[in-house]
């Protein structure tokens, strides 16, 4: 970790690069999420809009792919997760990432802005449930009792992420900004490293297997495997 005094919290930014290693698919590597489905089928309001049932099976397959018994955090989740206990609660981890793999690792201040996989959302009344096996399409939410409005609780393109107002907050805070397995291309979380440096008083970093779309923003970058780098870098 590096000496910068401790100014403010430390807020992390993860993307499908920390759950790679736990086999999970990224979006853009080669093979990825987004090289076998178009995004605009499956990640758009219009394309739920068009074909609610094939946009139902594309997240029931990345339910049953993070239930398997062979998905867990890996190291990289756990050594935030420990870091959060050891700075009490001046780390703030803003994921894009719809896992659930850093609860399992024992994060607790942790904001998932793009939403969350094993979660749907009522498009009447927006009240947030557990998804479960028998949830389907046709399903009458059980607040507003209207059927067939149950939506993945995940934020689409075209739609607002979550908690902006908390992350914006943060990002101005923050003493140690950290970014970990994103490509830096979806936003408005690409542009958190310019937000941060538009303050200039906080230290910047990516760790990435690569350099991402906005490498050149940050002030530091180690790059290989978040299950060697991270852990490398916080512990
Ligand atoms: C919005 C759904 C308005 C959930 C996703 C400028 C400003 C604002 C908006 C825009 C803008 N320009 C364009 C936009 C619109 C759009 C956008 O960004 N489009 C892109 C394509 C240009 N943004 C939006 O629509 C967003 N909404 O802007 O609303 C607004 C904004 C602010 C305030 C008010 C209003 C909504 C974006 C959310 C869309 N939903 N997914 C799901 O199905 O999962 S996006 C999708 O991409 C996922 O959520 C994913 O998390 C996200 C980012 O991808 P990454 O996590 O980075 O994954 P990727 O595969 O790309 O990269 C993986 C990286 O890991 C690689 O670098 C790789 O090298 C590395 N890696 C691989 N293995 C490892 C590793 N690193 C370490 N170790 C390893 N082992």
């Amino acid at each position: 970790m590096p000496t910068t005094p401790r100014t403010g919290p430390i807020v992390i930014l993860t993307g499908a690069g920390i759950s790679k290693e736990s086999g999970l698919d990224t979006f853009r590597d080669v093979g990825g999420i987004w090289s076998r489905v178009n995004l605009e089928d499956v990640a758009t309001p219009e394309g739920f809009r068009r074909d609610p049932a094939l946009v139902q099976r594309f997240y029931n397959d990345r339910r049953r792919g993070l239930l398997t018994a062979d998905v867990q955090p890996n190291a990289a989740h756990e050594a935030l997760a420990r870091l959060e206990a050891e700075w009490d609660d001046e780390v703030f981890l803003v994921t894009q990432n719809i896992d659930d793999l850093h609860e399992r690792a024992g994060s607790r201040t942790l904001l998932h802005m793009h939403g969350e996989l094993l979660k749907v959302r009522c498009e009447g009344c927006d009240c947030v449930v557990e998804w479960r096996a028998d949830l389907g399409p046709e399903h009458t939410c059980d607040d507003c009792g209207r059927p067939g409005g149950l939506r993945p609780h995940v934020v689409w393109f075209g739609e607002i992420p979550l908690g902006m107002e908390a992350i914006a907050d943060a990002l101005d805070r923050c003493a140690l900004f950290m970014s970990i397995g994103t490509s830096g291309t979806v936003y408005p979380a690409a542009g958190f490293v310019a937000e941060v440096e538009r303050f200039g008083r906080a230290h910047t970093v990516e760790l990435n297997m690569e350099a991402s779309h906005g490498a050149s923003m940050f002030r530091e970058s180690v790059l290989g495997p978040a299950t060697q780098v991270v852990p490398a870098y916080v512990d």
